[in-house]
C-alpha cells in the first residue's frame, strides 16, 4: 500500500502454449490438432524431453518437460516439431513492446510472461480487468496469439492469477479476496517449491496453501532454511517485491539425469550427452544474437554430491566448438574421479547481447 493506503494494482501476462501456439499460427493445418514442440521422439526411442505442447496435446496428458518417448506412447499420431527459437524470439520481442506501452513499471519475466504495474494507469481492480482484455484483444489482433492474465495486489498474487484460467483467461483478485484465492491452492503452485520440496512438504501433511499457512514458521525455517520463512510469507499471500525494469538473461544451458548412473568407464556417453545438451541449446544463442564468455559444467555423483567448474574466455564468442572443448577440459577431473555420475549440466554464462538486449532494456 502507498502512503494513502491505496494498494498496487499488478498484473501478469502469461502466453498460451507459446512455442505450440506459434506454430499452430505459423501452420493453419496444424491448428485444433496435438502438437509436441521438443526433442525428436524418433518413433518413441528419442531421448530428450518436451519443450510444450499445445492445449489439444494435454488432453492427451502430454506436459512440459515430460520424456519426448512418453509423449509418443500417449500420442503417436501427434504432430512433433522441433523448437525454432529464432521465430519464438521475434513474437515475443513483439508481444513485450505491446505489453510495455500499457504499464507504469515493467518487467520482463522470461520468453512468454511479464509484470506490468498498473497502479497509475488505472482507476480500481475492476478498471484493471478491462486493461486486461483490451491488452488481450491487442495481443490476439497484432501478434495472432493468446495470453491469459492475472491482476492483484502484488506479482505474487498477479502470477498465480494468470495460471488460474487458462488458456485466453482473466482473473482479477481484489486485496479482499486473496486469501480466498490462495488458500486452496496447492502448495506446488507457489514459486521456488519444485517436485522435491512438494515431497518434502506432502511428508510433513502440507498439500494446500492453506496448510503451509497453518504451519509455523519456526518449523519451516527449521526445515528449508530461509526459504521456509518465505514460504511461509508466500502462504499469506505476502509479496512486497516491485515490478523492475531491466530483465536480463543471465545464463543459457541445459541439464541432463542419466536414466542410469553413468559408470566410471563411461568418459565416451558424458560426452555425447554434452555434446547434445550443447546442440539442444545452441541455437537459443543463435536466436537471440547472444555471445558468451564463460562455459560452465555441473557434475551430480551417485550420492547426489553435486560440483560444478567453469572456465572464462578473453574475449566474448559465440562458437559451438569452444563450448564442446572447453567442457570436455573441465570434465577431466570429474571423469577420474572413480564415481559413478547420476547428471550432467552445461551452461554458458557472462552473455552479452548484440541487439535483442536493448529492445528489451529500452524505455
Ligand atoms: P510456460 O508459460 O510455462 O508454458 P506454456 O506457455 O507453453 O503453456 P501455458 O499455457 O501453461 O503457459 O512456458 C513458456 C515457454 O517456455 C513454453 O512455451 C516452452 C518453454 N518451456 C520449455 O522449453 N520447457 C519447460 O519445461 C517449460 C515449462 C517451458
Ligand atoms: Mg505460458
Amino acid at each position: 500500500m502507498d502512503a494513502e493506503g491505496r494498494h498496487r494494482v499488478i498484473m501478469h501476462v502469461d502466453l498460451d502454449a507459446f512455442f505450440a501456439s506459434v506454430e499452430q499460427r505459423d501452420r493453419s493445418e496444424w491448428r485444433g490438432k496435438p502438437v509436441i514442440v521438443g526433442a525428436d521422439p524418433k518413433e518413441g526411442t528419442g531421448r530428450g524431453v518436451v519443450s510444450t505442447c499445445s492445449y489439444e496435446a494435454r488432453e492427451f496428458g502430454i506436459r512440459s518437460a515430460m520424456p519426448i518417448s512418453r509423449a509418443w506412447k500417449l500420442c503417436p499420431q501427434g504432430i512433433y516439431v522441433r523448437p525454432d527459437f529464432r521465430r519464438y524470439t521475434k513474437s515475443s520481442d513483439n508481444i513485450m513492446r505491446i505489453l510495455r506501452k500499457h504499464a507504469d513499471k515493467f518487467e520482463r519475466g522470461g520468453i512468454d510472461e511479464a509484470f506490468l504495474d498498473v497502479s497509475e494507469k488505472v482507476r480500481d481492480f475492476e478498471d484493471a480487468g478491462e486493461l486486461a482484455e483490451t491488452i488481450k484483444r491487442e495481443v490476439l489482433k497484432k501478434e495472432k496469439l493468446t495470453c491469459s492474465v492475472g491482476v492483484g495486489p502484488n506479482k505474487l498474487v498477479a502470477k498465480l492469477a494468470s495460471d488460474y484460467k487458462k488458456p485466453f483467461g482473466t482473473t482479477v483478485v481484489k486485496p479482499e479476496d486473496v486469501l480466498d484465492f490462495i488458500m486452496p491452492l496447492s502448495a506446488r503452485k507457489l514459486p521456488g517449491i519444485g517436485p522435491k520440496t512438494e515431497v518434502a512438504l506432502n511428508s510433513m501433511g502440507i498439500k494446500t496453501v492453506r496448510d503451509l499457512s497453518r504451519a509455523s514458521d519456526g518449523m519451516l525455517v527449521q526445515n528449508f532454511g530461509k526459504f521456509g520463512h518465505r514460504m511461509h510469507e508466500m502462504s499469506l499471500g505476502i509479496d512486497e517485491g516491485e515490478v523492475t525494469e531491466g530483465y536480463v538473461v543471465k545464463s543459457i544451458g541445459r541439464e541432463f539425469t542419466f536414466e542410469e548412473d553413468v559408470p566410471v568407464d563411461g568418459n565416451r556417453l558424458i560426452f555425447k550427452t554434452m555434446d547434445g545438451l550443447v546442440d539442444d541449446f545452441y541455437p537459443e544463442l543463435e536466436a537471440g544474437k547472444v555471445k558468451f564468455r564463460t562455459v560452465a559444467i555441473k557434475v551430480r555423483y551417485e550420492n547426489f554430491d553435486t560440483h560444478t567448474r567453469e572456465k572464462s574466455l578473453k574475449q566474448p564468442v559465440r562458437d559451438k566448438k569452444i563450448i564442446k572443448k572447453i567442457l570436455r577440459e573441465l570434465a577431466v577431473p570429474f571423469l577420474s574421479e572413480g564415481r559413478k555420475i547420476r547428471l550432467v549440466g552445461v551452461r554458458v554464462t557472462g552473455l552479452s547481447f548484440e541487439e535483442e538486449q536493448k529492445t528489451l532494456k529500452g524505455k
